[in-house]
């Protein structure tokens, strides 16, 4: 062998960077379930089940094509534990070889695999990860020397870089975003047609081992492993993408921003799991709902805003990745320290909201766009939790989640610990907004017209605490003079109220 090629558990695209001039007589293949890449993050079993089952479902196929796979199972008596561990014993076994990795999506296992490479004096190159429509260095360059990055502007560079729903050089339709047409809540259960699910797999004899591997071998993970349901493969991702495109996309816009009680997915895509791990590929999804649009399948509004969330804001949030690592992950800048409360995990709490969004996360790995900035992220943000303790949530609880697209959506999107580097303001709101959005305020404990009563909902008023505690940081901002001026118009013995509500909450946030 000359070469050999290690895989990531979010490498198993079918046409990869490192593999592009594989062949088999020369080319052997590293995969590895490793005791570290499970314990960094409290994983959801669901996520650990997805990502060992996709892996060796893209081991059987490489191997069908002829390739040479050492794959190494977690219970693998062997198994050193780490990936850098699994390269220095496929290197005993094989030999000196040159090795070749796509690089990988976050910046520890960078780090880790490189600190190996040196001291064992590995001949290591790195092949930059082309599956992303637009590279480290092409964004670095868009960044450099702008007052502020705002996905806006990048993401009209990339509908025309990519020739995506434009009409010569005007974007279609004579509007760049269509957002503003993307906020309905949902009509009530009984006044509307019953909302589809994302299409749902059996597992086959392979997913089921590895669903038997993780109740053994991490018994304490978080969440419902079963029923898992799940795509492994890229035929079946495929599959599940065109199910979203016939039944779901056209409604896609109208209630991207809704919430429901008991409905988990809400004409969501539900494909974030698959992108990120490579079973689909991030152009061919964007074509694809270009084309519904096209033949009349699917509305503007809807393809539009499915495309800004691919080609706009999953590739801007990469680049600020990489443009901030590594300092970014320490970022606190609103000096938040309150340790994340229990229901975060248990989904025991009398805000219903909450309590609904935690308990889906269990059931599916899964909570959409809303829930997770809106509910949990909304709440991380109003209460003060800490930033690492939040992200390390995140991080784990969803089985779409990597530092590359975790970091950035939660540290900087949802708590604005970065201090505002591309979220021109915080994303605070109170149970008005939720109100608003949902039927979670229907039946919950809370009031969420109130704000300072005994039963006041505390989005309410840990929002007013929130903008008084920041308003140092905050008052001269030109987005947010009115929430001030709104703020000096309230009684001082309601603001008074409200603050004291919200110090008796933040001391005690499980009695919530
Ligand atoms: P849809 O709503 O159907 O959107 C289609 C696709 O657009 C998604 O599959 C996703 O690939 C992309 N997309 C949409 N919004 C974003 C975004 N803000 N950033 C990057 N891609 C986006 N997304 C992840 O993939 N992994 C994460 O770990 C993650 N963590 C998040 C944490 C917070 C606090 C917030 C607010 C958002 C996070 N997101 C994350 C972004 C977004 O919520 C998910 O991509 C989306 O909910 C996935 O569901 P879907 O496939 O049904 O998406
Ligand atoms: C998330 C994850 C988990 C749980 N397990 C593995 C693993 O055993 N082997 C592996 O190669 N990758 C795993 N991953 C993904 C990595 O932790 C990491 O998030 C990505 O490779 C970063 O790009
Ligand atoms: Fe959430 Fe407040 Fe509405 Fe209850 S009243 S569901 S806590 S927003």
């Amino acid at each position: 062998m000359l070469e050999l090629v290690l895989i990531l558990g979010d490498q198993l695209s079918p046409v990869l960077p490192a593999l592009r001039d594989a062949e088999p007589s020369r080319t052997r293949i590293l995969m590895a379930e490793v005791a570290g890449e499970v314990s960094y993050a409290p994983h959801h079993a669901k996520k650990l089940a997805f990502i060992f089952s996709a892996m060796r479902h893209r081991a059987q196929s490489l191997s069908d094509q002829g390739f040479a796979v050492d794959y190494i199972t977690l219970d693998d008596p062997n198994n050193s534990g780490t990936l850098s561990g699994e390269l220095e014993r496929a290197l005993n076994r094989h030999g000196q070889t040159a090795l070749r990795i796509t690089e990988p999506g976050e910046w520890r296992v960078k780090a880790e695999i490189e600190t190996w490479a040196r001291a064992s004096e590995a001949d290591l190159t790195w092949i930059e990860d082309d599956r992303f429509l637009c590279s480290k260095a092409h964004f670095r360059r868009w960044a450099q020397g702008r007052k502020s990055l705002r996905m806006e502007h990048f993401y009209r560079i990339m509908r025309r870089r990519h020739s995506l729903l434009m009409e010569a050089d005007e974007p279609a339709g004579g509007r760049w975003n269509f957002d503003p047409e993307n906020r309905e809540p949902l009509p009530p259960p009984l006044a509307r047609s019953p909302i589809p699910k994302p299409m749902q797999f059996r597992p086959d004899v392979e997913t089921q081992a590895v669903i038997d591997l993780v109740r053994h071998s991490c018994p304490d993970a978080f969440g419902d492993l079963d029923p898992f349901w799940f795509a492994v493969t890229p035929a079946q991702a495929r599959r599940a993408f065109s199910h979203f495109l016939r039944k779901s996309l056209p409604l896609f816009g109208d209630h991207q921003d809704a919430m429901a009680s008991g409905e988990d997915f809400i004409y969501h895509a539900v494909i974030s799991i698959y992108l990120n791990a490579g079973l689909l590929d991030p152009l061919a999804c964007c074509r694809a709902a270009e084309d519904a649009w096209r033949d009349g399948s699917a509305p503007l509004n809807a393809v539009e805003g499915f495309i800004r969330q691919i080609l706009g804001w999953r590739e801007f949030i990469r680049g600020i990745y990489w443009l901030a690592m590594p300092d970014y992950a320490g970022s606190n800048a609103l000096e938040a320290d309150l340790p994340l409360p229990d229901f975060y995990w248990s989904g025991e709490t009398g805000m219903r909201c909450v309590a609904e969004t935690v308990a889906g996360i269990r059931r599916n790995a899964y909570a959409h766009h809303i829930q997770r900035l809106m509910v949990t992220g909304n709440f991380a943000l109003l209460a003060g939790l800490e930033p690492k303790a939040v992200c390390d949530w995140y991080l784990g609880v969803f089985a779409d989640a990597y530092e590359w697209v975790e970091l950035p959506n939660t540290l900087g999107m949802a708590l604005h610990g970065d201090g505002g580097l591309f979220a021109s303001k915080p994303y605070a709101a109170s149970g008005r907004y939720i109100h608003r959005m949902s039927d979670y305020c229907q039946g919950c404990r809370y009031d969420s017209a109130d704000a300072t009563g005994e039963t006041a909902c505390p989005f309410n008023y840990l929002y007013w605490d929130f903008i008084a505690r920041h308003r140092q940081r905050f008052e001269k901002h030109p987005r947010m003079a009115m929430i001030y001026r709104n703020l000096s118009r309230q009684k001082p013995e309601r603001v008074q109220r409200m603050r004291e509500l919200a110090a008796k909450a933040r001391a005690d946030l499980d009695a919530l």
